[in-house]
């Protein structure tokens, strides 16, 4: 829903400045088979001369462009779980789900807490697991919230507030909402549309490109091509036959 907000917000300023009128955010698939994947995009990169695009309160090695993923962060075994709602075994153990835990299901320790945030915990669902959390805490880098450093040095991905001043946020969860889409679309997949809770039981409200508050539900961002006008050029799964 924010994704779709700030890419109208910033077509609009693109078609001002005589830009293209099809403009879109473009997606990072750090998961794609070649490795220069999992380096930081040229346009980000300390290199970059797009200056808006360079970040200091980001990994050292990414802006470098070199390697600096540990562990597989990027990995997307998310496609592989068959059902998008997750649900806790008899030991207490989470079975993720694609998306995680129902939002009202009372063993969710998140519905005692903001339901909106999306902090860690046993109701993270497959794909905020990894890639998500993974990729944010890797490109915030060496400077975390608990680092003895100047604030002003602090990482950005790695906290909530800050995320989103780092432009890497906006292309990082694009790819994100892409995964959605390749889940639904391969395996067999569904969305769980029998329950409607999900779907409608919170509102978000945001500003559209003419600053007119709009509230939305999940329930209208089902659809990328009916309800948000934009498809993916790539939903292929590499995990499907
Ligand atoms: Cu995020």
């Amino acid at each position: 829903m924010y994704l779709f907000h700030f890419e109208m917000i910033v077509l609009r300023e693109v078609i001002r400045q005589g830009g293209p009128t099809d403009w879109a955010l473009p997606y990072w698939n750090y998961s794609a088979s070649d490795p220069k994947a999992k380096l930081l995009p040229e346009a980000f990169q300390d290199k970059s001369s797009i200056a808006g695009l360079k970040v200091p309160n980001r990994d050292p090695n990414a802006n470098a462009g070199v390697p600096f993923l540990q562990g597989d962060p990027t990995n997307i075994n998310c496609l592989n779980e068959p059902n998008f709602s997750g649900d806790l075994d008899s030991a207490n153990n989470v079975i993720r789900g694609f998306g995680g835990l129902q939002p009202r299901d009372p063993r969710n320790p998140r519905i005692k807490q903001n339901r909106k945030s999306h902090s860690a915990g046993i109701g993270t669902g497959a794909v905020e697991s990894a890639p998500h959390n993974g990729m944010h805490g890797a490109l915030n880098g060496p400077n975390g919230d608990d680092a003895p450093v100047p604030a002003a040095a602090k990482g950005f991905m790695g906290n909530f507030t800050r995320a989103p001043l780092d432009p890497i946020f906006w292309v990082h969860h694009c790819n994100i909402d892409r995964l959605w889409e390749v889940w639904v679309h391969t395996g067999g997949h569904t969305n769980p549309t029998a329950n409607d809770d999900w779907m409608s039981a919170v509102s978000w409200a945001f500003r559209d490109a003419t600053g007119t508050r709009v509230d939305m539900r999940s329930k209208d961002v089902l659809d990328t091509r009916a309800q948000l006008f934009y498809e993916y050029d790539d939903i292929s799964n590499p995990f499907s036959p």
